[in-house]
């Protein structure tokens, strides 16, 4: 049985400290299906941020958007 590890298998990938450190929200010590949509919401959060700073009824529609997210994203 091999024992490198193998680009494409299944091998769970082993975070390191910095990865932790950007993506490990609840600080767990893992990166779970948690940390990685917030990770998303943050991301899509920014975009609508800077849509929102842009005006007009796309920005109307993104700062809503974003404050929406700020709520889901208050724990
Ligand atoms: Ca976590």
């Amino acid at each position: 049985m091999p024992t490198a590890h193998e680009p494409g298998s299944n091998e769970p990938h082993i975070p390191d400290e910095a990865e932790l450190e950007a993506f490990d929200v609840d600080h767990d010590g893992h990166i779970g299906v948690l940390d990685s949509e917030r990770a998303r919401l943050g991301v899509v959060d920014a975009r609508l941020e800077e849509v929102a700073h842009e005006g007009g009824v796309k920005g109307k529609i993104a700062e809503v958007a974003h404050k929406v997210i700020d709520k889901l994203d208050n724990d």
